[in-house]
């Protein structure tokens, strides 16, 4: 009788390890925007983020840290999304463009993570096609996802034939919402969780929440000093189709109207973006933007003054589409800090890819260029990460599988091509150390857009871009005499050593990531 006492004694008090063990392991919150630009991000510095500033995003950094040099591998919203789930890049995942079907039999971070205990969830954008695989829950934007009333698909309405259900309200907040419904489900369990938060924001054709409408009405935005460049140098440059004053669509994108005195868009293309809106929420909408557009058709400008025109109208609409994503974070932020979940989580804040705001005439991505290159990077996890931390190595959206584990104490498998994040944010190695030179591929056209394919290599200096199918040409810029990449010095005399020494380092990592000639056809 003793022993039997004794044993579920023992029972009881494994099972109390486990759970403690088990609590222990950190949460995982990771919040993705979508076409998040980090000079939209005030903790990055840049001028146009000081007129709009993200405070509860910059919390993160600031209590945590920020990735000065952190990139993606494929400047595109599904690749990226599929790369941040393998730990691999496109042409080892099999996702290198939108429009193809993920495998979701493969692995991914969050399936190891539920393999070792942890509770995982998804909420909002997937863009993957099929359902995602790995999550104990999940509830979806269909497709792209639309700003009002946007149709979910969820775990109960994925059946044979999917069932959207249409929500309304506004994407970021219905988002925000469920992740908070969600964070208060799980809390009450003893599984560590992990929780993907992916906003349609703010994403094309920027649509504020409507008490966002007039945020920055007052406000002008600097205008990027190569807003009007002619792209010599560059013919994928010059042959994209992505120019806020060429191809921007009047009505869909920059709410114009036809004529004073209506509300009518001018060219919107994709109705269902607007036609969505219920009867209240388009007078309201129309309350909002009727007067500045009246304004507009008023001062009859033409040129160069209505190119600029369009730039603020675009600026204003996405700076506008981040406050809603911003409170979000911060009522994410604020309910971890009430529920006494603040020190053993995890919060990354990132993006799928950069995005241009202005600079060389563009909207959009794709390009190997810095500001479509560029992705934010902020995470903060008290225990661990000191406040202020600032990380300048060169690191990629590859790497946040293999991080997640590592935090996780799961082991990370060996043919995940992306390294752990955190020996940098715990100090335990240098910067410098990490990695010489970063690999890049885009393959999306021709497409949306027409930007060419492309690959190349950067290292914390230089940058080589091998343009191809279409055209076959090589870019090489200096970063540091020339961050606006404007000088390809790819037949430079005194840059012939340098391109030489980056065409090796791209044959290096070609070959570390299995990179072979089908790539290119
Ligand atoms: C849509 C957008 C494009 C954008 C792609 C890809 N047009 O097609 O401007 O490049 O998505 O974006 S829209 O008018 O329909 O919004 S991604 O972020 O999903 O890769
Ligand atoms: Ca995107």
């Amino acid at each position: 009788m003793g022993f039997l006492v004794f044993l579920i004694f023992q029972g009881c008090k494994n099972q109390e390890e486990k759970a403690t063990t088990a609590k222990k392991r950190p949460n995982i919150i990771f919040i993705m925007a979508d076409d998040h630009a980090t000079q939209a991000i005030s903790a990055y510095g840049h001028p146009i983020s000081k007129l709009a500033p993200t405070p509860n995003i910059d919390r993160i950094a600031e209590e945590g840290a920020i990735f000065k040099n952190n990139f993606c591998t494929n400047s595109i919203c599904g690749p990226s999304r599929a790369v941040i789930l393998t730990g691999k890049h496109s042409h080892v995942n099999g996702f290198r463009m939108n429009g193809n079907q993920f495998d979701g039999s493969q692995q991914t971070y969050p399936k190891l993570l539920q393999k070792a205990g942890y509770n995982t969830a998804i909420i909002g954008k997937w863009h993957l096609h099929g359902s995602p695989e790995g999550f104990d829950y999940w509830n979806i934007l269909r497709d792209q996802g639309n700003y009002y009333n946007p149709q979910f698909i969820t775990q109960e309405s994925a059946g044979e034939k999917i069932d959207t259900t249409i929500v309304n309200g506004y994407a970021t907040d219905l988002v925000t919402k469920d992740a908070l419904e969600y964070l208060d489900k799980v809390k009450e369990s003893n599984q560590p969780f992990m929780l993907m938060v992916q906003h349609k924001a703010p994403h094309r054709n920027w649509m504020p929440a409507l008490r966002h409408l007039n945020k920055y009405d007052a406000v002008k935005f600097p205008v990027p000093e190569t807003y009007f460049t002619d792209h010599n140098g560059s013919t994928a440059s010059k042959e994209q189709s992505q120019t806020i004053y060429t191809d921007m669509y009047e009505g869909h994108d920059l709410k114009m109207t036809i004529k004073k005195g209506s509300n009518q868009l001018a060219h919107n293309p994709w109705k269902t973006d607007f036609d969505r809106m219920s009867i209240e929420q388009r007078a309201a909408w129309d309350k909002a933007y009727q007067p500045k557009n009246d304004a507009f058709h008023d001062a009859n400008l033409t040129g160069k003054a209505l190119h600029l025109w369009k730039l603020q109208r675009y600026l204003k609409d996405y700076m506008a589409t981040i406050a809603a994503v911003d409170e979000g974070v911060g009522e994410i932020l604020e309910y971890l800090k009430a529920n006494n979940l603040e020190e053993n989580t995890i919060v990354v804040y990132t993006t799928d890819q950069g995005f241009y705001l202005g600079e060389k005439g563009w909207f959009d991505k794709r390009f190997m260029y810095e500001e479509s290159l560029a992705m934010p990077m902020l995470m903060k996890y008290p225990t661990v990460i000191k406040s202020g931390t600032e990380v300048t190595a060169l690191t990629q959206n590859l790497d946040f599988a293999p991080t997640f584990l590592d935090f996780a104490g799961v082991k990370i498998p060996e043919d995940m091509q992306g390294k752990s994040l955190k020996p940098l944010v715990t100090n335990a190695q240098k910067d410098e150390d990490f990695r010489e030179a970063i690999y890049y591929h885009y393959y999306d056209f021709p497409a949306f857009h027409m930007v060419k394919k492309m690959y190349g290599v950067r290292t914390n200096r230089y940058k080589l871009i091998h343009v191809y199918d279409d055209v076959d040409e090589w870019e090489l810029y200096d970063l540091q005499e020339d961050p606006s990449e404007l000088n390809n010095l790819i037949n430079d005399k005194e840059y012939q050593e340098i391109k030489a020494d980056l065409q090796q380092k791209l044959a290096q990592l070609q070959k570390e990531y299995n990179v072979t000639e089908e790539e290119f056809k």
